[in-house]
């Protein structure tokens, strides 16, 4: 039986980044992928995830999302990538509503830059939106998206320079901890032992984890790209640009949280956009992959609200599966039972930005069985997490 350091379940965007660091710190690698590269069966794909650090999920992410943001450029520099693009972020809300009270909160308790704008404001200088008269909103430049696609290629190359031995097609089907300390893993395959285990399976996590009692829903979700109108002149193509508009949140008046992104050069010329959260959870082999009329329908009419000069034409759609946990917070640290086993699942849809310093958290947690990053909010044995 094949004999590693670590095993890792998973090479998408965490499992990826764990490999990846591991290798790079010297530990010999085995990792297990049902799917193909960059696959497109989670939430890694679809070209852009939003980067921001005046977070309104909570202060605690923040420090983390300073590591995150070095680790971006770091890995850009490994890979000889461009994955990171800064285009400012602007979130926006009614003026008591969180989405902008905890983007302000956030950015005054750690100083980041940012400016806070009314409505108005807000259409002078982004002139594709405009939201609703009484909305608030935070700008902060140092916000913008990442490549999901070419970053988890990124962990994936610079993981094998380092000599992790990676299989792509090949899915896990049970893992036990081993009565001498490690773990044994039994995929189609074959089987495979290792001192350690990283648990990072995205969506398939409740299959892997039952025993932690891990409660991680699928939940689909699908993003759209809507058509701007060009044809009055007004915005102008270069207000809906990356240059000009930037990533955006928004929850006013009540409605659905939606997100989304400027138009990209070089990715379907639309805005981009989508809701926070669904709320279904779903089979992830039995996901229904198409966007449903009902469902283009109410997402046009969102994106008519904030852009009310797009055309309303849908120019793509593309669905994803979020591994999302109860309180929207990960689910990070040592396997409650197994302390060879490290968990690193939960991440909903706005994990992704963290790749980077989630990386370098599960390479500690498994080599030393601690980390000296903050990961308190993110504990696998917390209240809201019990069944
Ligand atoms: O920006 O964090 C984010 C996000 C959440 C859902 C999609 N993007």
């Amino acid at each position: 039986m094949n004999h590693v350091d670590v095993i890792v379940i998973g090479l998408g965007s965490m499992g990826g980044a764990a490999a990846n660091a591991l290798a790079q710190r010297g530990h010999s690698v085995l990792g297990i992928e049902r799917f193909w590269p960059s696959h497109d069966r989670g939430s890694a794909h679809g070209g852009t995830r939003i980067i921001r650090q005046s977070y309104f999920e909570g202060l605690e992410y923040v420090p983390l999302l300073r590591r995150a943001y070095a680790g971006w450029r770091q890995l850009e520099e490994q890979s000889e990538r461009s994955l990171m693009t800064l285009t400012g972020g602007i979130y926006i809300g009614d003026p008591g509503e969180d989405t902008f009270t905890g983007a302000l909160a956030s950015a005054q308790h750690w100083g980041l830059p940012h400016d806070v704008l009314t409505s108005d404001e807000i259409s002078e200088r982004f002139p594709a939106m405009q939201p609703a008269p009484h909305a608030m909103g935070l700008f902060e430049q140092n916000a913008g998206f990442v490549d999901p696609e070419a970053t988890t290629a990124a962990n994936i190359q610079v993981a094998t320079m380092h000599g992790a031995q990676l299989h792509f097609g090949e899915t896990v089907l049970s893992w036990t901890a081993t009565k001498g300390g490690g773990v044994e893993v039994v995929t189609t395959r074959g089987r495979y032992g290792a001192d350690r285990l990283v648990v990072a399976p995205g969506a398939w996590s409740e299959r892997l984890l039952g025993e932690v009692g891990a409660p991680v829903a699928s939940e689909r979700q699908v993003v759209y790209w809507f058509e701007p109108d060009y044809s009055s002149g007004k915005p102008r193509p270069s207000d809906y640009a990356v240059g000009t508009q930037p990533v955006f949140i928004e929850r006013t008046d009540g409605n659905e949280q939606v997100y989304g992104f400027p138009v990209v050069p070089g990715q379907t010329a639309g805005i981009k956009i989508g809701f926070f959260h669904d709320y279904t959870p779903t089979d992830p082999d039995a996901i229904s992959r198409d966007a449903l009329p009902f469902e283009v329908a109410q997402m046009q009419s969102r994106a008519l609200d904030l852009f009310p000069h797009l055309t309303g034409r849908l120019l793509a759609a593309s669905t994803c599966l979020y591994p999302s946990s109860p309180d929207d917070h990960f689910m990070l640290g040592l396997h409650p039972e197994h302390s060879q086993v490290t968990v690193a699942t939960g991440f909903g849809g706005h994990g992704f930005k963290f790749v980077p310093v989630v990386g370098d958290i599960v390479a500690d947690l498994s080599t030393r069985g601690r980390t000296d990053l903050p990961i308190g909010l993110f504990s696998l044995e917390r209240e809201a997490l019990r069944r």
